[in-house]
Order: C-alpha cells, then structure tokens, then sequence
C-alpha cells in the first residue's frame, strides 16, 4: 500500500516517571511533583516534572532544591538506588503495563522508547471505514487539530465538528482515515488508562514524523491530528529542530547551511539543490519530508535488542584501582544478569553477546565483546574484568589502574530466539557441573555495532548519560550527512577512526560488510576447536565471531530483499508521484497472537462520553 495513505499515531505517556510515583503513592496525585535521580546536590537533577509543577515554572534538569523555590509545594521522588546506582525497574515494569495494552489490541505496534510507541492503524481504520463506523463529535473528546489554536472549550468543538464534516464532504477524503484513526487513538487512550491508572497524550497523521510532531502540541491527556492538507502551513510555524531527526546537530547545520529557521522554508530549494548539498538520500529524504512525505514503516519490534547497565564516574570517583573496578564490574554484571534473567522468563530468548564499553579519562571509549555462554553474574563480572584488565598500563603487580576509567558499562545482545538458555541458577538447581565447551574470554574481539550497546532501542538501560542527555533518536535516514550527527556529541566520544562505528540501519549497517566482510575468518593454522562451520556459506569462523558473521548473511538478505522491491521503483522519481517501497520485513517478527479484534475493541465504546 502507498504508504501515502497510512494512518500512524505516536502514544506518549504524559510526565510519565512522575506517574509511575503517584500509582504508588496516590496521595500525591493532582500535586505538583517530580522524579529526581540521586539525592545529591542540591535535592538530587529532575529527570521527569508533572503538569502541575511545570504551571510554576519547574523544569527537567532543575535540582529539586530550585523546584522548590519556585513552588514550595513541590514534592520529590526519588528514582531507587541499587548498589550505589539508579534503578529503572519500576519505569519499565509500568512501560510492560502500558505495552500490553497496546500490544493486545494492535498489530503493528513499535516501541519507540520507555514510554512511548507507533501505532500502525491503517488496516483497523480501512475496516472501520468499510463499514460505515458512524462517528460523532462525542467520540473526539480530547482531539486537537495540528494549526488550529482554541482558546475555549466551544471554540474546540466548532473547528472539529466543521472538520468532521469537511472530511466526510470531500470526494477525494484526503483526511477521512485520520478521523477514523483519531477516533481508535481516543479509544485506545481511554483503554490505557483505565487499565494501568497512566495518563498519554498522541498525534494522529500519515507518517511517523508527522504524528510525533502533533503528538506534543496539546499536552498533556490531549491527542492532535494533523490532516495532510495542513502540513505546508503548520510547517511554516515549525522550528527545524523540532523535526524528529533534525535535532541537535543536524538541525543546526540545515538551519546554517540553508539559512532558514522554519521547516516550510525548505520548500523553496529544489530536489537538486538539495541532493548537491547534502547527499542524494539525505537530500531526496528531505525534499519530501518537507511536504509532509515520509515513508518508514512501524517495525513490530517490542523487545529490547539489547539489556545494559553502566555508570558513569567523573572526576574524582573515577575508577582508579583494580578493586573498584572489580566491585563495579559485579555491581553492573547483577544488574545486567538480574534483567536477562526476567527477559529469559518472558521472552524465552537468550543474549549470545557480552560488549564491555568503557571511557578512559584520555577520553578513549574503547568497546570489546565476548560471547556469552551461561547467566552467571560471575561469569559476566569475571569477563568483563579480564577486558578492562587489557588496558591497564599499571604494572601487573600493582592495585592501581592508569588510565582511570570515567565511565564503563555492560550489554547483553544478539538474541537468541526460543533458546533453552542455561543460567548459573539453572545450574545449582539441577545439580549439574556441567559447563560449555566455548572458551573465548580471553580472545575478545572488537564490539561490531556500537549502538547496539549504545541502545537504539532504548531499553530504559540507566545509563547516565541517557538520563540526563537523552535527545538522540533512532531515525531512518539513511544517508551520510544526517548519519554523522546521530548518535553524536553526548553519547560518543570521540574515538580513534578505526574504532568508530557509526551504523544506524540495517542498509547502512550491511554497507560496511558489503563489499569486503571483514569479520575474521579462521585460518588454517588456527585451532580447530575454536571454529565453527557456518551452515550459509560454509566458511570457518571463529567462534566468538559467529554472532557478527551471522548478522552479515542476515542483513544481507534484507539488503537483497531491499533491492528487490527498490528495483520496480522508476529511478529518480521527482517526489509527487514517488513510489513507495515495501516496508521490509524483519525477520523473526512475529504475529501476536492474543490481539483483540477490532469489533471488540471499538465495540466497548460507550454510546456518550
Ligand atoms: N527521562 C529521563 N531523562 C531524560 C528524559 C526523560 O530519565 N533526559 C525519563 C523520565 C521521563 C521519561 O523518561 O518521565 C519519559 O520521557 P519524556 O521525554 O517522554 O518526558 P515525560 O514523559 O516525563 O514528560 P512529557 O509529558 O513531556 O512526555
Ligand atoms: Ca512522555
Ligand atoms: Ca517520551
């Protein structure tokens, strides 16, 4: 389907930490709080802020001493404390709370972060459409219409009783799905709350982009629909950086580069003058994306690619000595085996791959992986101990660490479906002694996909740096100049050339094995034993090497399968009549099972709200 008439919508869970606090402790609903990391400093950095706080000008990023200032009143939360750092389990049992509602009620569901999520409705609404779903402004009671400002409740009304009927009138019913589409999101909303106690807000649109854009125009407990015949005009109010993907750094260097401050002033420059400046994907993806054209498709992909756990230590709590490191490679290994061990129960899945990534204070980020053969928090802090060992330049005989570590942490990756993984606690339950026959650890190889480790997924990993910086996103562009901003300055330092991995995507991450696979195959006089026999092409490979060379068949097939539905696009298409290629498939994705159907989903809805 031309993916020009999807209907997606962005859910995001309003002030959402400061929720989960207030589910638990009730009395402090409808009062103004936040949620703090660590008490110290002045009351501890706001990481989260609810509605009320914010009427008083409290903001993210404020000590909760300063919040208090401004509304002697606020109350602070305080995210728990593990082993000396912030524990998240509660933000992301509650998502799981969250996800299951709309996991159980779509199909096409992507989690875009911890609280929040893309919804493919376009199937639900073409039903609804066939049969004639009758629909009225009742049914609309918290939607908003991306352009529109309404100061008053009736002034609301007015604006979308006209647009329910201008959309119902018009022959070409250029917006009629996302009527149908705002309606299953008020649904759906109502649903999530009634079932978890967690307000959201949502945008309703035909792409992504557009729909996390609205998604943050009437907050909080409010939904915007932005129709396609008014992108041109909300775009010319839209700051560049507000578009997801044009943050930071890239946006920065669109502005300067084109001299322009809103995103409509973009549809000035040719699809020409845009490629030469900026590359041909880069260029061709914003030419259309400035007229309201974006084509990525919701990835049903709910599970975390990767569980981590890692801490920062700045300035004088650097790691410095072999003993704290020791305690820190055991306190980040439980944390990290504690979550595999939740996500073996759920997920019946097993991680192969450890990646160790560390920050020297030369500024060096080094990462290195391992695979990874039982859950046992020994084996994860003995592993990851041995590596950091490597770059010690100490003398062996001493305690200290040179250079100091000022951050480190540990990921667990490349997952094993429907895998029988043996863990530590498997072991002593049944008795057995038995270990596996890989022994890799001390031939660790370097870390393939950083971000991996570095969490695209965003699997509410509690870095630090992702707490207090977290702005960089997962973004299907593909080209080079938007790629080298992602990713970017918070999260990565600068590494040595060899070493820097800058994938975003699956295309971009084959292009680098495309043309030369550069994965270490074993040679003869390698022994044996620590090779495999890869069933695809039959190459020897070393076996901790496995997990990567695996990758490259696989993302080399998505490559062809890419190809494949490119090669019935006419090249170059000027944007109006562009053709659009199906969203690939990932494999493994699976079909839930326990999904409501539409009827009884839609069905429940009562006759009046
Ligand atoms: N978070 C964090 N550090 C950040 C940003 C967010 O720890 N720099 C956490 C706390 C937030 C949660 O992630 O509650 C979700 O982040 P959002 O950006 O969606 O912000 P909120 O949900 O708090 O507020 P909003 O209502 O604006 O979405
Ligand atoms: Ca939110
Ligand atoms: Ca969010």
């Amino acid at each position: 389907m031309n993916s020009d008439h999807r209907v997606i919508a962005l859910i995001d869970m309003d002030c959402f930490y400061v929720q989960v606090e207030q589910r638990l402790q009730p009395e402090f609903l409808g009062k103004p709080c936040g949620v703090a990391q660590y008490y110290t400093w002045k009351g501890g950095g706001l990481i989260a802020v609810n509605y009320e706080a914010r009427d008083f000008g409290v903001k993210r990023g404020m000590r909760g001493e300063q919040a208090k200032e401004l509304c002697p009143d606020f109350h602070v939360f305080h995210v728990q404390e593990v082993n000396g750092k912030a524990n998240l389990t509660r933000y992301r049992d509650a998502s799981a709370d969250v996800f299951r509602v709309l996991n159980g009620n779509f199909k096409l569901v992507e989690k875009a972060s911890i609280d929040e999520a893309y919804v493919d409705l376009t199937d639900d609404v073409q039903k609804l459409k066939d049969e004639n779903f009758p629909l009225t402004i009742n049914d609309f009671s918290t939607t908003h219409l991306a352009g529109f400002t309404t100061k008053t409740e009736d002034e609301r009304i007015e604006i979308l009783g006209k647009w329910l009927k201008d959309c119902q009138l018009d022959d070409e019913q250029r917006n009629l799905d996302l009527v149908f589409g705002a309606y299953l999101v008020e649904r759906i909303r109502k649903k999530i709350k009634d079932e978890t106690g967690f307000f959201c807000s949502a945008g309703i649109a035909r792409n992504k982009i557009l729909a996390k854009l609205c998604c943050g125009f009437n907050k909080p407990k409010k939904q915007t629909v932005i129709n396609q015949t008014d992108v041109d005009h909300v775009f010319d109010q839209t700051p560049v950086q507000k578009i997801q993907g044009l943050g930071a750094k890239a946006g920065d260097r669109v502005m300067e580069l084109f001299q322009v401050e809103y995103v409509g002033q973009l549809r000035k420059y040719t699809l020409d003058v845009l490629q030469a400046s900026i590359g041909e994907k880069d260029g061709y993806w914003l030419y259309n994306l400035v007229r309201g054209i974006e084509t990525a498709p919701v990835n049903s992909r709910n599970l975390y690619k990767s569980i981590s756990a890692s801490k920062n230590f700045p300035g004088k709590s650097s790691l410095d000595t072999l003993d704290k490191i020791r305690t820190w490679c055991h306190n980040l290994a439980e944390e990290v085996f504690n979550r595999l061990e939740k996500d073996r129960a759920e997920n019946k899945r097993r991680a192969k791959l450890l990646t160790v990534t560390c920050t020297l204070n030369t500024n060096e980020t080094i990462a290195r992986s391992c695979p990874i053969n039982e859950y046992s928090i020994d084996r994860f802090a003995n592993d990851t101990f041995r590596i950091l060992k490597q770059f010690n330049k100490s003398p062996a005989s001493s305690n200290i660490y040179t250079p100091a570590i000022i951050s480190f942490g540990i990921g667990a990756g490349k997952f094993l479906e429907n895998a029988n993984t043996k863990s530590i606690v498997d072991l002593f339950s049944k008795q057995t002694t038995k270990t596996e026959t890989i022994k890799p650890t001390e031939n660790t190889t370097r870390c393939q996909e950083y971000e991996d480790y570095d969490d695209d997924d965003d699997d509410g990993s509690n870095s630090e740096d992702k707490i207090l910086q977290k702005s960089t996103v997962t973004v299907p562009i593909q080209g080079d100049f938007f790629r080298k901003f992602q990713k970017t300055d918070e999260q990565i330092k600068p590494r040595p050339k060899s070493e820097t991995k800058t994938t975003s995507s699956i295309v971009s991450f084959f292009s680098r094995y495309a043309s030369n696979e550069n994965i270490p195959i074993c040679s003869p006089e390698k022994s044996s034993e620590h090779c495999t026999t890869c069933s695809k092409c039959q190459k020897s490979i070393l076996v901790w090497n496995m997990p990567e060379h695996e990758d490259f068949h696989y993302a080399h097939e998505l490559q062809m399968e890419e190809n494949r539905s490119n090669s019935m696009i006419a090249p170059p298409p000027p944007p109006a009549t562009t053709k659009i290629s199906k969203p690939v498939k990932r494999k493994n994705e699976k079909q839930k099972s326990n999904i409501q159907t539409l009827d009884s989903f839609v069905n429940k809805k009562p006759k009046t709200e």
